[in-house]
């Protein structure tokens, strides 16, 4: 408990942090770059450099940058910050990096007390592969009572999919179409210690389905709505997602398809835009083994990797 208390004090400061990046951020859409002003050394420079090719935003990548010369400066005093070594400059930009990723823990499950999450967001992102590896995680791994539900009836492919992964897994599946079902159906699973919830994606224009999703969901007091979105997507996209799914009031940032991509700035973007811990993190479409729990450091290796050791 404590540490679930820690985590929820350090995502406080770091939301406030994201708060801040983001006025700035939205300033700067209104009135224009301002000119850089790049006093870094040339060690942070050079690691500013890499953030940009990483598409981290310029802005971002030299907020970031700044703070790291600031704590270096705290550590050797003004004069040693303008010659620091590039191993020294990369390890504190990691650790500043790391300081700015909210993450959440996992799925709380507590036997008696049923938890319900539910997976949100455009289509084709991954919540139906995520939501059947967290299934089978919880219950073959966790040996955990688990139930799914889905929300996505439009398309028959859709049903189909999860129940194959039901019956792999030997898990009850429910389809609702109603509020009335869905309370039903918690009522129904009340003893399982773990209820997840699929749901259809939208395209960008569709929102009436988002409207219908946005009405069943409000009717579940405690529930965990993960904002699924893949990190092969356009920064630009990604931003524009983050808006449209605003109603849904998501608690948790999941990314998917990690393995799909080589640039991974734009998770940071998204986090400062949205400012909700990251939950998981997925990097394949082995089910149930490419799924991560999302940690700080992880994240941080992402956006900038350690120091590769040349071979001698
Ligand atoms: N490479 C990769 N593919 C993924 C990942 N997650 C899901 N997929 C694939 O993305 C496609 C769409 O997934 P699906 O779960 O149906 O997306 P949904 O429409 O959001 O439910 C499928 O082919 C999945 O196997 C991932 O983390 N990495
Ligand atoms: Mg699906």
């Amino acid at each position: 408990m404590a540490a679930l208390k820690d985590n929820d004090q350090r995502n406080t400061s770091i939301l406030k942090e994201l708060d801040q990046m983001k006025a700035l951020l939205s300033r700067i859409q209104r009135q224009g770059m301002p000119p850089a002003q790049l006093h870094l050394p040339p060690s942070l420079l050079e690691l500013y450099g890499d953030l940009v090719a990483n598409d981290v935003e310029p802005l971002v990548a030299l907020r970031l940058c700044e703070y790291a010369q600031r704590a270096l400066v705290d550590q050797d005093g003004d004069a040693a910050a303008d010659v620091v070594d590039a191993e020294r400059a990369r390890l504190f930009l990691r650790r500043v990096i790391a300081d700015f990723i909210p993450v959440a823990p996992p799925i709380q499950l507590d036997p008696g007390k049923m938890r319900v999450a539910a997976l949100v967001g455009p289509t084709g992102v991954g919540k139906t592969t995520t939501l059947a590896k967290l299934a089978a995680y919880a219950q073959l791994h966790l040996k955990q009572k688990v139930a799914l539900l889905t929300l996505d009836t439009y398309r028959m492919a859709a049903v189909d999919q999860l129940q194959q992964y039901a019956q792999i897994l030997q898990v009850p599946l429910h389809v609702a179409l109603t509020v009335e079902d869905l309370r039903s159906a918690l009522r129904f699973y009340q003893d399982r210690a773990l209820v997840l919830i699929d749901t259809p994606g939208h395209s960008p224009k569709d929102t009436e389905t988002l409207g219908q999703l946005r009405g069943l969901l409000d009717e579940l007091p405690e529930v965990e709505t993960h904002l699924v979105m893949s990190a092969t997507t356009k920064p630009r996209d990604l931003a524009e997602i983050a808006v449209r799914y605003e109603p849904l009031k998501p608690t948790r940032l999941l990314f998917t398809k990690l393995d799909e991509t080589s640039t991974y700035g734009p998770i940071l973007s998204t986090l400062v835009r949205v400012k909700r811990p990251l939950s998981y993190l997925g990097t394949g479409q082995e089910v149930p083994e490419a799924l991560e729990l999302a940690t700080s450091r992880r994240v941080a290796d992402l956006i900038l990797p350690a120091a590769v050791k040349e071979a001698p």
